[in-house]
């Protein structure tokens, strides 16, 4: 069953370019509320847990070490179709391939520091926003 949740994280190139605000803006604008949100920064253990997934690919020690490389926000959005809309408001995961209008066409540097992370499915968006929010920080 789909849910209308996804879990998102403002990834530490778009912290450090100054763009928190801008994404943010664009997440209300396209129809998505808060239901969770933190400032913080990923210790190895936990981008490696994280990107657990990606172990095996070629650049999966440049993916730890860039995504702990400073803050970031994570956040649990909640919407009709949450999954499916928000990759669509990302993008492709290489900027060069993303859609005019997306947060990563608009924001990402490159395919590895591309701004923003989105669930792929409704079943890890619900592991995503239990692996960073306590049900006391979900709103
Ligand atoms: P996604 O974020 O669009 O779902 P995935 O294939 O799940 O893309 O990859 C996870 C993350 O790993 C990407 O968002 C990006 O930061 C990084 N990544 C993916 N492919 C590459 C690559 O070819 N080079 C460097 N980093 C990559
Ligand atoms: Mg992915």
């Amino acid at each position: 069953m789909a849910t209308n949740r996804t879990f998102t994280m403002l990834k530490p190139d778009a912290i450090e370019n100054g763009h928190m605000g801008k994404i943010i803006d664009m997440i209300l604008a396209a129809g998505f509320s808060i239901k969770a949100m933190k400032y913080t920064r990923l210790s190895k253990a936990q981008a490696q847990e994280f990107y657990a997934v990606h172990s095996e690919r070629p650049f999966y020690g440049e993916l730890v070490e860039y995504m702990t490389s400073g803050p970031i926000v994570a956040a649990i959005l909640e919407k009709d179709n949450a999954v499916a809309d928000f990759r669509t408001l990302i993008g492709a995961t290489d900027p060069a391939e993303a859609a005019e209008g997306t947060i990563r066409k608009n924001y990402a540097e490159n395919k590895g520091r591309n701004a923003v992370h989105g669930s792929d499915s409704d079943e890890n968006a619900a592991i995503e926003g239990k692996f960073h929010f306590a049900d006391s920080e979900i709103f």
